[in-house]
């Protein structure tokens, strides 16, 4: 299934009087409009394999219909979203749910399709039907040498797979932890795990980065031996200079100061990268910027001024990935929406009169610092997305040419009702 070129320029000239119209009324706002429009541009966001097919959870699981079966499929798909929105170029696998048969091949047809190969994921949080350890009581905690070793090997394998298709990070996160008080003797479990992270960290490639991803619970409802940023953020240090601490929005505790979290790591230099989702309750995967956008914008007003600190480059320098599952709603609906909510919240972030905000916080004016921030957040940015999006070829509005060109309808004639992706 593709979108043609055609059909998006005439999408995007029934928009064009409109879009102008409000392009011209917020940019007349931004003195640095162009610099901002390219910042956006340049901006792209990782789509998971795992997140193009229908999530579920252990009550169930309700297919949409014309789900990817293969990688060739999924990676048509992330090319699908990237012609619409020239804002996901790039995809992030998760091993052993996809494994690269031919990796020539696969990166060859990602480039067709104008996408490189964000992180690489290992998985040690499920048995496989092939593999002779179990990882019930966790992977490289194990008490058992012969389970820490199954999951090194696997983690240096995926590494591998990584390598051949030119990614250049590994996230691990591992589910280890203990579901009752006793289970588990935690600094043993921390050593175990920082061991086997070692030798995971001496098998990278020079120019690659480890992400150590942390979350507060799940599977594990008692201890977490990688249950927050802080003890993430242990590990990195003591790994070394590639090792880095990756951020799950939805990997916190109700109530969490995300952007606290974001602004002190990238300050010490060991925030790697994100894992983008939203949620109510806990590490519910619901669409990025859905529940919580303030939360969203905090985040970036953080990572925009952390980042022009240290002279980073806000495209390159961080992963940016998207990690969700999509229960009830089109799986690629749900992704579009998730980039633009990312891509809005980067625009507000962008907008915030950084000067004049520090200003305010020298002077102790508490009343100027919040206006100054919601100034930003109450603009509505979206025709500055848009024209970002258009100048690169996309579509005005890529969830409404998604619609009318039936996009769905056609995977479900070319793929069939009863479609299962591998994932979650
Ligand atoms: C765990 O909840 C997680 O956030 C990790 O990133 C996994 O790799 C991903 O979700 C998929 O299960
Ligand atoms: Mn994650």
């Amino acid at each position: 299934m593709q979108v043609e070129k055609y059909a998006i320029d005439n999408h995007n000239s029934d928009l064009l009087a409109q879009h102008k119209r409000k392009y011209d009324f917020i940019a007349a706002d931004v003195a640095n409009v162009k610099e901002v429009i390219k910042k956006l541009a340049d901006f792209q966001v990782a789509i998971p394999s795992w997140a193009l097919g229908t999530g579920g959870t252990r009550f169930g699981r309700f297919s949409g219909g014309g789900e990817p079966r293969t990688l060739e499929e999924k990676i048509e798909d992330v090319g699908l979203l990237h012609r619409l929105n020239q804002s996901g170029g790039a995809i992030s696998l998760h091993i052993p749910w996809d494994i690269p048969k031919n990796a020539a091949s696969i990166k060859a047809l990602a480039a067709q399709h104008g996408l490189r190969f964000d992180a690489v994921n290992s998985n040690t949080f499920q048995d496989q039907p092939d593999q002779s350890e179990s990882y019930k009581y966790g992977s490289l905690q194990h008490v058992d040498k012969a389970v820490r070793k199954q999951a090194i090997e696997h983690n240096i394998e995926v590494i591998r797979h990584g390598v051949e298709l030119g990614s250049d990070s590994i996230t691990v996160w591992l589910s280890d932890g203990s579901c009752f008080p006793g289970q588990l003797n935690f600094r043993k479990a921390f050593q175990r795990t920082l061991d086997g992270l070692k030798e995971i960290y001496a098998a990278l490639p020079s120019n690659w980065k480890m992400f150590v991803e942390y979350k507060a619970f799940e599977p594990n409802f008692y201890s977490m031996t990688v249950g927050d940023w802080g003890q993430s953020l242990l590990y990195a240090n003591k790994l070394g200079p590639q090792a880095y601490t990756l951020v799950d929005l939805g990997h916190h505790l109700p109530n969490a100061n995300i952007e606290q979290i974001v602004a002190l790591l990238l300050g010490e230099g060991k925030l790697g990268g994100f894992h983008f989702n939203d949620s109510k309750y806990g590490d519910d995967d619901l669409t990025v910027g859905s529940i919580n956008p303030y939360q969203l914008f905090l985040i970036f007003n953080e990572l925009v001024e952390g980042m022009d600190a240290r002279s980073m480059n806000h495209a390159t320098d961080l992963g940016w990935m998207i990690d969700a599952s999509h229960n009830v709603k089109d799986p690629l609906e749900d992704l579009l929406q998730s980039v633009e909510a990312i891509k809005i919240a980067y625009a507000q972030a962008l907008l915030v009169d950084t000067k004049a905000l520090q200003q305010a916080q020298e002077n102790n004016d508490v009343a100027k610092a919040q206006e100054i921030l919601q100034q930003a957040y109450r603009t509505d940015v979206r025709p500055l997305v848009a024209e970002a999006r258009l100048l690169a070829g996309g579509a005005l509005q890529p969830l409404g040419l998604y619609r009318s060109a039936k996009v769905r309808e056609q995977l479900i004639k070319e793929r069939g009702q009863k479609t299962v992706a591998t994932g979650l």
